[in-house]
């Protein structure tokens, strides 16, 4: 009774210390609406309370979230590219190559270096896919000072590992280009609480940017982002990143024969594979995919994104067979491949084999009597049979002699099936 009483006073203790944040959210929309009011353009930036499991919040497009994963932390499963340590109450950095590093970042190369475009992983939410950040801060554990602000972050594309020399929105020494801004549409903070992902390497936010933002013929991603304006910086370094998720791949092939065996068989263009978190056979708006190269080739990154599950997890992986009408799956036997999904590991030959079904068609007709003379009435009996292995959709039937009879015959016809009419 006693440890329940303890929770359940935890509980409170939590709720009350919790809604605090709240409760500024509101004062500073207050003040916004005031200051909108007036003519002195006096604007706070708008507080974005993400101090709580759940908490969300689309700024300037980007989707900002508390994240709290449950996976180990360190190498091969974070990879980190800039951490910013200082012990001031306002701290700011960028990641790149170059020394000396201008602002607060750490200088070991392992924490911050120049980070490639293509290792962003790339996940999808409604089928919409969006480039993902980690976020891993460290604070002191004890409201309030557990808090912490994100004031601001932008990110660059540009074709230089060592960019340096930044100034307002871009820097001196090579040409960037500024991909996302946070105070882009209005000066924006993000309130952070330590307390809900405590210790080095378990991150607290991920940010969500549209990948059709990002300018694939440029190489790097710089990231620069400014902490504590409203809530000061103490104890312990903040640090961006990525999950290092597995990738799985494969190729799928026009298996003309039909063995369920590539023989060195043309591959399929454009169809989607995606990998079935839910298991029930269709693809959902979450669910990570590619769809095949001109070769047949796909590789599906970021498995697992998206998940609160750690890995390793097992799920199938499928591909969407009925936005191909008129084909069947040869390979694989069961119709999906089965894979455990464990951290920066790449799943490769799971390969996909299909077969266009053939179309056939037989047509008979037939008269009575055979013999007759001008003045007689016949009668003519036409057959259509589908002798092929797939639905026909009737286009039109004419008769050299009857004309068009398309009227007196089905639309669909399915494979085996026949149908007869008579004509007089
Ligand atoms: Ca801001
Ligand atoms: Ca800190
Ligand atoms: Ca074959
Ligand atoms: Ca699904």
């Amino acid at each position: 009774m006693i440890l329940k009483d303890q929770n359940e006073r935890r509980k409170l203790v939590d709720t009350k210390r919790h809604r605090k944040p709240r409760l500024w959210l509101m004062v500073a929309m207050v003040l916004a609406l005031a200051v909108g009011g007036s003519l002195i353009a006096l604007a706070a930036p708008i507080l974005n309370d993400l101090t709580h499991p759940g908490d969300t919040a689309t700024i300037n497009g980007a989707i900002f979230e508390v994240f709290t994963p449950t996976d180990p932390t360190g190498s091969g499963v974070f990879g980190p590219f800039v951490r910013i340590s200082t012990n001031k109450a306002v701290e700011h950095g960028y990641n790149t190559d170059w020394r000396p590093l201008e602002f607060d970042e750490n200088k070991s190369k392992q924490f911050t270096r120049s980070w490639l475009l293509s290792d962003i992983p790339l996940i999808p939410v409604d089928y919409v896919m969006y480039r993902e950040f980690q976020l891993d801060i460290n604070q002191e554990k004890k409201y309030p000072d557990s808090l912490l602000s994100l004031d601001k972050l932008e990110i660059y594309i540009t074709d230089d590992p060592e960019i340096h020399g930044k100034t307002d929105h871009t820097f001196s020494s090579a040409a960037s280009t500024l991909v996302y801004d946070m105070d882009g549409g209005g000066d924006n903070s993000v309130i952070m609480d330590y307390a809900n992902n405590e210790g080095s390497g378990k991150r607290d936010l991920r940010v969500l940017v549209p990948d059709d933002l990002f300018d694939r013929t440029k190489q790097y991603v710089v990231l620069y982002s400014l902490f504590g304006e409203e809530n000061g910086n103490n104890d312990g370094y903040e640090e961006w990143g990525v999950a290092l998720y597995p990738s799985k791949s494969g190729i799928k092939f026009n298996d003309l024969n039909g063995n369920g065996v590539n023989d060195g068989e043309p591959g399929l263009e454009g169809w989607t594979i995606y990998v079935d978190y839910n298991d029930d056979g269709v693809w959902d708006g979450d669910e990570p995919f590619a769809i095949t190269e001109s070769d047949g080739s796909y590789i599906i990154n970021s498995v697992g994104a998206g998940q609160p599950l750690d890995l390793p997890q097992t799920w199938k992986v499928r591909e969407v067979l009925d936005e191909h009408p008129g084909w069947i799956q040869t390979y694989p036997a069961s119709g999906y491949h089965e894979e455990t999904f464990n951290w920066d590991q790449d799943y490769t030959d799971n390969d996909f084999g299909n077969r266009r079904l053939v179309p056939d068609v037989d047509v008979t007709k037939s008269v009575t009597p055979t013999v007759s003379k001008a003045t007689d009435t016949v009668t003519y009996t036409i057959t259509v049979t589908n002798t092929g292995e797939t639905m026909l959709y009737k286009d039109s039937i004419i008769d050299t002699v009857l004309g068009d009879l398309s009227g007196s015959f089905a639309t669909d016809l399915a494979a085996g099936a026949s149908e007869t009419h008579t004509f007089d």
